[in-house]
């Protein structure tokens, strides 16, 4: 049945939200934490399992699953016009070590009720529906984030991404091998016609103004910076207070002044020194050796340039006065990303074609939509999340919103799909 010849049969098409709602419990479990939240991390065994549970449930709704190089996964729906490139929608399934339930999970599993909703319809669409669920959004584990979107985007080689290393020294291609998970498929090339993600906002702003959608219009830019403070490491009981050159007191100093620069260009700015680490630590040796992360964010360009100058600045000030050396590498820069005006509409039109509260928003956190707008239209859909917290293990969000977002995913993608 074709829904061009039947709009109102797709028109009063809504997902199963009970289906959805007990779809992202059900998968709660590969790496459930006893607080109630999830830590899996990227090509992780727990990672591996959500990846097999997911590949399962694709092939049970018909799908046909394929992998590429960097693991990620695509699952396509047949239309009836095969020659047309498909039309897709996915998010991410690995979670930030205090992750929550819904951080990248609503998409993908949304998307996947959205097939299944389609299915119980027997609806076919006129060009093909994809579902994605990308490799490492998180970044968490190996950097940078969203690293397989990017690659897909053409950011990166595929080797320079098999070749990142974790904290351990583990490589992206030696995790995916022992998930299994190192697929035939050469990234980036399978086409994608266009690209929308559901997502919880991960913020506050939809919850406080009971709005229920977020058309949102781009991502905010982001840079991340490795540091390093050097001091002298020295005896804790005889080394006089004058005489000592310690590199906690450095960066307890600096992790204050990224505070004071960030805020500087407020309300925008947000910046977050969100890992640091003594290297040979001990109680009664004075720090010598620190190693930590910077993660610097604003929508505009000149705003990131500005804030790296004035670390910098920060750095140098702070090192000379305490007689330490800070240095700061940017390892990562993501300008801010406009995503296409038609999908924006398409995403506005079905919210209000479903009659759900609505408002336009920049996305704070970076999504992989952001990396494959470089690439093909992409957009995003937010639903409201409580308090808006998320990178923590009680991130929670309401079924009939998840339910809601699911259904303005399923009437932009028909949409998209049929037009
Ligand atoms: O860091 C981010 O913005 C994303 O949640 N990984
Ligand atoms: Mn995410
Ligand atoms: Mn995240
Ligand atoms: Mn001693």
């Amino acid at each position: 049945d074709t829904p061009a010849k039947n709009p109102t049969k797709t028109h009063n098409l809504r997902v199963d939200g009970s289906r959805l709602w007990s779809t992202l419990m059900e998968t709660a479990r590969f790496g459930a934490t006893p607080a109630g939240g999830i830590n899996r991390l990227t090509l992780s065994d727990e990672d591996r399992a959500v990846r097999d549970w997911f590949r399962d449930a694709c092939e049970a709704a018909g799908l046909e699953v394929g992998t590429d190089a960097l693991g990620t996964q695509f699952a396509l729906r047949r239309g009836r016009d095969m020659s047309r490139k498909p039309i897709a929608c996915g998010s991410h399934l690995d979670t930030q070590p205090t992750g929550g339930k819904f951080d990248g999970i609503l998409g993908v599993l949304a998307g996947l009720e959205v097939m299944r909703s389609l299915n119980d319809a027997g609806i076919e669409t006129e060009a093909p529906l994809l579902l994605v669920n990308w490799t490492n959004e998180e970044g968490s584990r190996f950097a940078p984030a969203m690293m397989a979107s990017a690659a897909y985007a053409g950011e990166f080689t595929t080797d320079e991404i098999l070749a990142k290393r974790d904290a351990k020294g583990v490589s992206v291609g030696e995790a995916l091998e022992s998930i299994g998970y190192q697929g035939g498929e050469p990234v980036g090339a399978r086409e994608i016609g266009a690209f929308v993600e559901l997502h919880i906002e991960q913020g506050p702003i939809l919850e406080a103004e009971q709005k229920t959608i977020g058309v949102v219009e781009g991502g905010q830019g982001i840079a991340w910076f490795d540091g390093t403070v050097a001091g002298f490491e020295s005896h804790a009981g005889t080394t006089p207070m004058p005489r000592r050159r310690d590199a906690m007191l450095g960066l307890a100093e600096f992790a204050l002044a990224v505070e004071r620069i960030a805020l500087a260009h407020a309300p925008t700015a947000v910046a977050t020194l969100g890992e640091a680490e003594i290297v040979s630590p001990s109680r009664n040796v004075v720090p010598g050796q620190i190693r930590f992360t910077l993660d610097v964010r604003d929508p505009a360009s000149a705003v990131l340039d500005a804030m790296e100058a004035a670390l910098n600045e920060a750095a140098a000030e702070i090192g000379t006065r305490r007689n330490l050396a800070i240095a700061l590498t940017r390892i990562w820069r993501k300008e801010p990303v406009p995503f296409h005006p038609h999908l924006i509409a398409a995403v506005d039109g079905a919210a209000e074609g479903l009659g759900l509260s609505r408002r336009r928003m920049v996305s704070g956190a970076g999504h992989d939509a952001c990396n494959l707008a470089g690439r093909m239209p992409a957009a995003m859909i937010f639903v409201p999340c409580k308090d808006g917290v998320s990178h923590n293990e009680s991130e929670s969000a309401e079924p009939a919103d998840c339910a809601a977002g699911a259904d303005v995913l399923l009437h932009t993608l028909v949409t998209l799909a049929n037009a």
